[in-house]
């Protein structure tokens, strides 16, 4: 056999290296209809069928949670369809001693790492089912053994949160564990984002960004966000590598933040990863899309669903079939109907809640109301 030359050699390893693809190119495994367009890397066993499965329960969780909402049962709620691919496949690459710090759309990301449907529904009705007693607002998931820690409502915060929980890592010496943050677009314009990406690229901390471009801020199109060719190619500025990667091709999504995360594991700083997605329901449920965007190009995107092209790959492979997506959607349908009914079943929070888990001890203030409280009687 002719020997290959040393550049033929080298090409297929810059072209499936998303390292080498960079912050303009645009790294992808599978395309729209499924076909492999690079060699796949070796995956853990089972991760693929997993990946699917997760999407498909995401996607099913979500329409159930709007309809609670729409129907007055909980207050509000933010879906991730169409993002699924972007979220699990990021997610999928961390390991449980990492830290993590989601945006609104993450979700999934602590049910994929362990934590109770239960939990996620009860975090939306706000009663006593939830561990955190109603303190956040619906969406806003906090898990502690999955280690996934709650956003703060302004845009950008588990930016520099993620910064730093990564070099608290740093300077605990704790070289096995690194840290995870997400962020959207629009969150691109907070002064977190320069903090964030500008301390951990200094310190090179042990930390990978995900940057879900769904195109959208609310109403503000990307294109009005920023003048940059890309949201990855700020990420040289900071002076740490950014990646460009199909957010509809989960794997892909999987492959870069697995690289990426070894490269902070190993001690070798921060990643910037942009995944490029689209958002295909409405911001939240208080948001109508068709009232500020092209309803067409939603419908060209629906077209480029990452459930449908990541299915499309197993089938082909002989992974996946009708029966068995039927079967598991029933089964979790199923599972999501009676989490819901154990978990509206539960009682309000105690409202003397409202004085617990701040202060080691009550203030006299505190104790004054509190007593007040007892006295009167609450509705
Ligand atoms: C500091 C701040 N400004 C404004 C808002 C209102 N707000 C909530 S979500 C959002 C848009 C976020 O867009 P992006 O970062 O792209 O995330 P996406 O919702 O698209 O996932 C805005 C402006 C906020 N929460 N915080
Ligand atoms: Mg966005």
């Amino acid at each position: 056999m002719a020997k290959k030359s040393k550049s033929a050699q080298a090409a297929p390893k810059a072209a499936t290296d998303p390292y080498a693809v960079g912050p303009l190119g645009l790294f992808q495994l599978v395309d729209e209809t499924g076909r492999e367009v690079l060699p796949m890397p070796a995956l853990p066993n089972g991760l693929a069928v997993r990946l699917l499965e997760a999407m498909l329960f995401q996607r099913a969780l979500d329409q159930r949670m709007l309809n609670l909402q729409r129907q007055g049962r909980i207050g509000f709620y933010g879906t991730a369809k169409g993002q699924e691919g972007a979220v699990l496949g990021s997610g999928a690459a961390f390991e449980e001693q990492d830290w993590l710090f989601p945006a609104l759309r993450e979700g999934a990301i602590a049910l994929w790492r362990g934590m109770k449907l239960d939990h996620y529904i009860a975090q939306c009705f706000g009663n006593a089912a939830d561990p955190t007693l109603g303190r956040q607002m619906p969406c806003h998931y906090s898990d502690g053994p999955s280690r996934y820690v709650s956003l703060s409502s302004p845009i950008g915060t588990q930016i520099s949160h993620a910064a730093g929980a990564a070099r608290a890592a740093q300077i605990k010496g704790e070289t096995h564990r690194i840290v995870g943050g997400w962020l959207g677009d629009g969150a691109t314009s907070s002064n977190d984002f320069h903090s964030g990406l500008n301390f951990a690229a200094v310190w090179k901390a042990p930390v990978v960004f995900v940057c879900q471009n769904n195109q959208w801020a609310i109403s503000v199109p990307a294109a009005a966000q920023t003048a940059s060719e890309t949201f990855a190619v700020k990420a040289s500025a900071y002076g740490m590598p950014g990646l460009r990667v199909d957010g509809n091709d989960v794997l892909a999504c999987y492959v870069a933040t697995k690289l990426a995360a070894d490269r902070a594991r190993r001690g070798e700083g921060p990643t910037f990863i942009e995944c490029l997605t689209f958002r295909l329901g409405g911001h939240s449920s208080s948001d109508d899309p068709s009232k500020y965007r092209d309803e067409d190009v939603a419908k060209v995107w629906e077209g480029r669903d990452p459930l449908l092209r990541h299915r499309s790959w197993l089938v082909e492979r002989g992974e996946w079939d009708d029966k068995r997506q039927e079967d598991f959607l029933a089964e979790a349908g199923l599972k999501i109907s009676e989490a819901i009914e154990r978990v509206e079943a539960a009682a309000a929070v105690p409202v003397d809640t409202l004085f617990t888990d701040v202060w080691a001890g009550t203030p006299a203030l505190l104790q004054d109301q509190a007593d007040r409280l007892a006295g009167e009687e609450v509705v």
